[in-house]
Parts: C-alpha cells; sequence; structure tokens
C-alpha cells in the first residue's frame, strides 16, 4: 500500500499555476459577462491570484498572457509578485488577435505578418528574462477554412522557421512549450492540430522545446492519458492547461465533465514520476469563469487537480504490477478503482491542516471578506477581460 506519508509530502510539494486571465471578464463569442469586483490591471489580478495561494498553499505561480498583461515594468510586476509571495509562471504569446492574422501569423503566407509574429514571440523572451519566467507557451491559431487555401507543407515550413528562431533566443533556463488545439478558430486544417505535429516540431528544436496538453484540445473520446504517458517516456511533456470540455474546448473547470478521466490522466503522471519536480512538468490551469464567481472557481479548479492527484498516489502500484505481470485483468483494473474510489477529501484537509491552513479553502475565502473588499473597492476604471 501507498505510504500516506510519502502521498502527505507529494500533495504538498505539488504546484498549480493559475492564470491572469482566469481572474478577468470572460465569456463565449457570443458575449462577456461583466463582474463586479473584477481586476482592472494585472497588478490587481496578482492580488486576486495571492488569495488562491493563500487559502491553498501550493498555486504561487500565476501565468501571464501578453499583450493582455502588458505593463510598463515587468520587474516591477515581479516585485509586486514577490510581495504577495507569488512568481511569475508561464508567459502566453498571443498571435491571434490582430487583423494582420486573418490568414495566420507565423504560419501567414505574407512574410511581413510572420515577421510581425516572430518578432512578437521573441519580445515575450525578453518579458521572461524581465520577470524571471522559465517557460514560453506557444498556441497558434493558424490554420486554413478551405481546401485548397494554402500549402499544407509550406505553412509547416514556416512554423518550423519561426519556432526554430525563437528556440535560438532562448536562455539557458528558459523553455518552449507548444500547444496543441484540433480546430477552431481555424475549420479546415489546423497547423499544430495534434501532439504528433507538436512532439515532431519539439523533437527537431531540442531539448528546451516540450509539448503542452491543453485537456480540451482534443477531439471526443481521444484517450489523453496515452498522450501524457508516451510523452512524459519521451521527455517531452512539458506541462499541462488543466480544464473541462463537454463538447469542444469550452474552457470550464478542470474536473468538472470527466473526474475520472481527471484522475486517469494524473495516474499517469504519478506513476510516470510526472510529480517530481526535476521532471519540470507544469500544471497550469488554462479556463475562464464567465458564469460563476472568479476567485472561488479557481479555488475549486486547484482543489480538483488536488483530489486526482490524491487519488492517484493511493494507486497501490506494486498490487498493480503484480497483477499486470501475471495477466489479472480483473485486480489491475481493481488496483485503479478502488484509488479512484477513495473519498480523498479527509486526506487533504488533514494536508491543510499540519500546514497551517483552513481544511476547506472555499469556506476560508469567503469568510475572508476580499470578495466585498474588491467589489467596494474596484469601482472606476476598466476591468481586465478576456481579449481586452
Ligand atoms: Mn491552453
Amino acid at each position: 500500500m501507498p505510504d500516506i506519508a510519502a502521498v502527505k509530502a507529494a500533495l504538498t510539494a505539488q504546484r498549480i499555476e493559475t492564470p491572469s486571465w482566469g481572474y478577468g471578464n470572460s465569456g463565449t463569442r457570443f458575449k462577456v459577462f461583466a463582474q463586479a469586483g473584477v481586476p482592472r490591471d494585472p497588478y490587481e489580478k496578482l492580488d486576486d491570484a495571492a488569495k488562491v495561494h493563500e487559502f491553498t498553499g501550493v498555486a504561487p505561480k500565476v501565468a501571464l498572457h501578453i499583450p493582455w498583461d502588458r505593463v510598463d515594468d515587468y520587474t516591477a510586476l515581479g516585485a509586486h509578485a514577490k510581495e504577495r509571495g507569488l512568481e511569475l509562471g508561464a508567459i502566453n504569446s498571443n498571435v491571434f488577435q490582430d487583423d494582420d492574422y486573418k490568414l495566420g501569423s507565423v504560419c501567414h503566407p505574407d512574410p511581413r505578418v510572420r515577421r510581425k509574429a516572430t518578432d512578437h514571440l521573441l519580445e515575450c523572451v525578453d518579458i521572461m528574462d524581465a520577470t524571471g519566467s522559465s517557460d514560453l507557451k506557444l498556441w497558434f491559431s493558424d490554420g486554413t477554412n478551405y481546401p485548397g487555401q494554402d500549402d499544407i507543407v509550406g505553412r509547416q515550413e514556416r512554423l518550423a522557421e519561426a519556432l526554430a528562431e525563437v528556440y535560438e533566443r532562448l536562455g539557458d533556463d528558459q523553455r518552449m512549450l507548444l500547444e496543441y488545439k484540433l480546430f477552431e478558430p481555424a475549420f479546415y486544417t489546423t497547423d499544430v492540430p495534434d501532439w504528433g505535429t507538436a512532439y515532431a516540431h519539439c523533437l527537431k528544436l531540442g531539448p528546451k522545446a516540450q509539448v503542452v496538453v491543453d485537456t480540451g484540445h482534443h477531439a471526443p473520446g481521444t484517450n489523453i492519458e496515452f498522450i501524457v504517458a508516451f510523452l512524459l517516456s519521451q521527455g517531452k511533456l512539458g506541462g499541462f492547461d488543466f480544464n473541462s470540455r463537454f463538447y469542444a474546448d469550452d474552457d470550464l473547470m478542470v474536473g468538472a465533465a470527466d473526474p475520472f478521466q481527471l484522475f486517469r490522466i494524473l495516474h499517469e503522471v504519478a506513476k510516470n514520476r510526472g510529480l517530481e519536480a526535476e521532471t519540470g512538468v507544469a500544471f497550469m490551469l488554462d479556463q475562464c469563469h464567465n458564469i460563476e464567481a472568479k476567485i472561488p472557481a479557481v479555488i475549486r479548479s486547484v482543489m480538483n487537480v488536488q483530489e486526482a492527484t490524491a487519488k492517484a498516489l493511493l494507486v497501490d502500484l506494486d498490487a498493480l504490477g503484480e497483477a499486470q505481470r501475471s495477466g489479472d485483468v480483473l485486480a489491475a483494473n481493481a488496483a485503479l478503482m478502488d484509488a479512484y474510489n477513495t473519498d480523498v477529501r479527509p486526506l487533504l484537509r488533514e494536508v491543510r491542516e499540519e500546514r497551517g491552513l483552513a481544511p476547506d479553502p472555499v469556506a476560508a475565502y469567503r469568510a475572508s471578506g476580499w470578495q466585498e473588499h474588491i467589489v467596494a473597492d474596484r469601482v472606476g476604471g476598466t476591468q481586465a477581460g478576456w481579449g481586452a
């Protein structure tokens, strides 16, 4: 049986990075719903993220999105984070919200547009230098809508050229995380549609290029845990963008639609040493809270990852291995199901209390008065929002 002290130590050591955009207003392509008290700038987003860390104890890193989080002085933003016990995490580039990018960014047929897009990615590395961030997260909306619109292989070559230039610019302790997504906004071809394409580019680039798995970016029925296990075994899993999907890229709270899938993913992570810091797997959230209160939703999401991780850590790997070697299909499956069906909430409450945290982070947040404070205080100015 797993050693409970080791399980608790792994849960205490796990770090879950929250996204700056999860604190701002967001919506669908139909409507962005504003909420009272939402941050008006990246500094206020960090103030909210600090509350998530204060009550969970495992969320000190905050991912930024450029240009949504553009500031004049990134060193000052880094200092603001540090004062609140936070660090700035992955820098997410944005080459999808400009008229120039109608036909793509780094894969665009026009070299001028490709230059502009690549320059933005290089600027993101400059920002990483200032913030101390180690990860550049790349997601490209590039693709085509109609058969014949552009040359599929030609676009891959343009992509490879841009990636190589950015890769060369990375410092020794920096890496690029290449994210894939099946479709949307392009509907016919997407230039980085799947893990295989991302993996092939990363393999060619070198050890500082790794794949990021956004759990919402697959076709229905895709076995994400297989992808995770394979990438981990090849040293190419850079991290996760956790969220949850019922249909397409829903960006709902992680574990909402399918907590069993989240458990299966985290079982592969735990089993293949992905929870060990030196493996370098970044556990990031990439979610939008359109209709639910934002800060408690981020806290809930962190807890959902913790619960799935705790269950994964409770898998009796000795019993599992024994059953697998002897071909005992039912016993092997039972080893996973026993762990999945364990109520780990008492264990997590204990882990928190042992660290001096409240056992229920959502209740502690609600009792803290922070929500009332920001609603009263953040009046006037422009609220930060998705796409703003
Ligand atoms: Mn993502």
